[in-house]
């Protein structure tokens, strides 16, 4: 039995392990895609998603998370969720109703809190200090606002072939409060279909939306692409035709699983990622940007 997972950036490794270890014991591909995304949130060393993200322009931190059940389509997203660690298992629950399953801001802090998945503070004072070097550097002009920003995006494929994907992250260094990415809006940030495969992304969500580049690597497969051929198809030529018509193109890279284990990446940024399955041990990946 195949099973599988694949996750954006090395900061995925250790959550990666854990969702292996749940796969390889026939556990579900939702369960341990939460436990991939949680065990990232929960740990403050990484700066761009869940506990220890850095805040934004305003010094809060406000983080965007979804959860997709690549069975039946459900799906469930927070955007500008303050005071939450765990912002994808606020996104999973709301992937169970049929409506409200997508919450922002105050409402989604409010759910949060109702399903008790509040915690005091988001902000470390790691974190804190960080952001006010960046925020003077920034002041000086010796750095650009939005550089420095991740997010965790993640695909499961269990041995029973049912399909998850999701994503967390504190979004871009320095956004402006209410800012929403790619992370939360389907199709954008990611999208799963048991039936086909699934894609996640990470970079500058403001370019991510504009070519819905989820969507169109899960659609690229539905058509027989294999995910390597997907990410190619729909990344490359989208980021050529960005640079055509809108003049430049920010950070996109995305990741691709199939419904038989097999997975894909593109990128225009150096971009590392990691991936475990039934026929390898969890292991970080390097993609180098495709010539431009
Ligand atoms: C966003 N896509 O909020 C996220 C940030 C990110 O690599 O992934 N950066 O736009």
């Amino acid at each position: 039995m195949t099973w599988a997972t694949i996750a954006t950036w090395q900061m995925a490794y250790g959550g990666v392990g854990k969702a292996a270890e749940i796969l390889r014991k026939q556990g579900a591909a939702a369960d341990a895609l939460e436990e991939l995304i949680k065990t990232v949130e929960a740990d403050p060393a990484y700066t761009s998603v869940g506990y220890g993200g850095l805040p934004n322009d305003q010094g809060v931190v406000e983080c965007d998370a979804a959860f997709m059940d690549g069975d039946t389509l459900a799906q469930g997203a927070v955007a500008g969720i303050r005071g939450v660690m765990h912002a994808v298992s606020v996104a999973r629950a709301l992937s169970r109703q049929h409506v409200n399953s997508f919450l922002v801001g105050e409402g989604a802090s409010n759910f949060a809190r109702e399903q008790g998945l509040s915690v005091p503070s988001m902000l470390t004072q790691q974190a804190e200090s960080t952001w006010r070097e960046r925020k003077d550097q920034v002041d000086r002009g010796l750095i650009t606002p939005y550089d420095g920003h991740d997010t965790v995006g993640a695909l499961t494929l269990s041995g029973s072939g049912s399909m998850a994907a999701a994503t967390s992250t504190s979004g871009l260094f320095m956004k402006r409060p209410g800012r929403i990415g790619d992370s939360a809006l389907s199709g954008s940030g990611y999208y799963v279909d048991s039936e086909v495969g699934g894609a996640a992304a990470t970079g500058l969500g403001e370019d991510i939306m504009k070519g819905c580049l989820s969507y169109e690597i899960v659609r690229q497969m539905a058509e027989g692409a294999s995910p390597q051929e997907a990410c190619d198809r729909a990344v490359y030529p989208f980021i050529a035709k960005l640079r055509r018509r809108y003049g430049k193109a920010g950070a996109c890279s995305l990741i691709a699983l199939d419904n038989r284990g097999r997975w894909g990446v593109a990128s225009n940024v150096e971009f590392t990622f990691c991936i475990a399955s039934s026929d390898h041990a969890p292991q970080v990946m390097l993609a180098n940007p495709a010539p431009r």
